[in-house]
């Protein structure tokens, strides 16, 4: 095959000092950082559906990107032919993960059955190439929110062989994923929340997604899926509101139906803003309650109210998350997917590198920063000085349970009033940090 990319190289690390824009500055995969190679911290990702299926287009303009590599039909050979850029992308880039929907690698097919069929001989390329070059699938997932069969939802249809159609999709990316050995499986409710509750009956509704979920448990174990699954929470967008919100109302949803064992989540920046939430936010929450599993990395607007997907490149927010995913014990079965997309301006092949070469640095200098801070241990020491009232007397015998209403009213009468608090430091700490960035 002709190289799609042939005038650029493998990008290689050349340290912060180097002027090339094709280099990395401060990603050097085999540098260890607690203990750690930064390749291994990251299981860096690429997103096929923003790399090789979004053209650019928005609502008010057609697409723009280059790819001559795309023959701009739906027939197999192409899509074959894309995967095979596809890799050679990930094997300059030196990415070790990518993850993509069924639809975004094979064409929908006249019927279901052959929309399996094309799948399949898709999947035996991504299988070749995998093989080829040792590049994994992170996660699979399904494209439950594009076809106008969807448009009342998937799982949270109105319409009963919706679900279905919906289940039976679910089913063959779930095999899929098993086949080419791939970590996880993501849910991302597109359209799974309403329009309008004039025409939406919310509990049965989200009955029918709990309903999705466990048969989705149940034949994961049937068919010896072992891949860690994950939800993905959004607040809106495509719909008015989408039930899996947040990290918190999934959590809720998902105690509430017997899944927490079952789903983690899989946070994306994006859609932490569009929740009225920080990104750091969302992983702290996850991380509190056991619940972290992978990241979509990228960068909404803060003045925009949409979905923008921009390759992330703010070094206080990739500080902030690699301080909680360090705090976590770093990713198991997820990693770092680019879930992003390059401006409809930027519209060249080589413009893909520049934005993941932007967002792989990004997250090196977060990863540097959060080990330079964690190492001096200031801002750990200053927590843990915060709530020393709980490491002893009262505060212990609170925690361990020791103590009721009672014995608070007794003790307090006897004391009258309070130790003096403390001050919360808030401008001295964010000085301390601004002294590591
Ligand atoms: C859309 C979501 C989607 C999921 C996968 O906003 O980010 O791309 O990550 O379906
Ligand atoms: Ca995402
Ligand atoms: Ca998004």
């Amino acid at each position: 095959m002709k190289a799609a990319f042939p005038d650029i190289k493998k990008i290689a690390y050349e340290g912060p000092n180097s002027k090339n824009p094709l280099a990395f500055k401060h990603y050097n995969p085999q540098e260890v950082v607690e203990g750690k190679t930064m390749k291994d911290h990251f299981r860096f990702s690429a997103a096929y559906w923003h790399c090789f299926r979004n053209g650019g287009g928005d609502q008010f303009g057609q697409p723009t990107r280059l790819m001559p590599w795309d023959d701009g039909t739906d027939s197999i050979a192409n899509a074959q032919n894309r995967v095979r850029v596809a890799f050679e992308f990930f094997e300059k880039l030196g990415l070790e993960f990518y993850c993509f929907h069924d639809r975004d690698v094979a064409p929908e097919g006249k019927t279901l059955a052959q929309s399996h069929k094309n799948l399949d001989e898709v999947v035996k390329v991504l299988k070749e190439e995998q093989q080829r070059t040792g590049i994994k699938q992170l996660w699979g997932t399904a494209c439950l929110f594009a076809h106008p069969r969807y448009m009342h939802g998937a799982a949270t249809s109105c319409n009963a062989d919706a679900f279905a159609y919906a289940a039976a999709q679910v089913a063959k990316a779930i095999e899929v994923t098993r086949e080419l050995g791939g970590s996880g499986y993501t849910f991302w409710g597109g359209r799974e929340g309403y329009k309008s509750l004039l025409n939406t009956d919310m509990g049965r509704e989200m009955d029918h997604l709990a309903k999705f979920l466990h048969m989705a448990v149940d034949y994961k174990k049937k068919i010896g899926f072992t891949g860690q699954f994950y939800i993905e929470p959004k607040p809106k967008e495509p719909t008015k509101h989408q039930y899996d919100s947040d990290v918190a109302a999934c959590f809720a949803f998902l105690q509430k139906y017997g899944l927490v064992n079952h789903l983690k989540m899989n946070i994306e920046a994006n859609h932490a803003t569009l929740a009225g939430h920080s990104f750091h936010h969302e992983l702290e929450f996850a991380l509190a309650n056991g619940i972290f599993g992978s990241v979509d990395a990228n960068r909404g607007d803060l003045m925009l109210g949409w979905d923008t997907d921009q390759f992330p490149t703010d070094i206080y927010d990739t500080t902030y998350a690699m301080l909680t995913i360090l705090k976590a014990g770093g990713f198991t079965t997820g990693g770092l997917n680019f879930d992003a997309h390059v401006a409809r301006e930027s519209f060249e092949p080589v413009d893909l590198f520049h934005a993941h070469i932007g967002g792989m640095d990004a997250f090196a200098r977060g990863l540097k920063i959060a080990a330079a801070i964690r190492k001096d241990g200031v801002m750990a020491k200053f927590v843990k000085e915060r709530y020393a009232s709980w490491d002893s007397s009262i505060g212990a015998d609170i925690e361990k349970g020791k103590v009721g209403f009672t014995e608070l009213s007794k003790y307090m009468l006897e004391k009258g009033e309070i130790s003096p608090n403390a001050s919360g430091r808030v401008e001295m700490l964010e000085n301390i940090l601004n002294e590591y960035i």
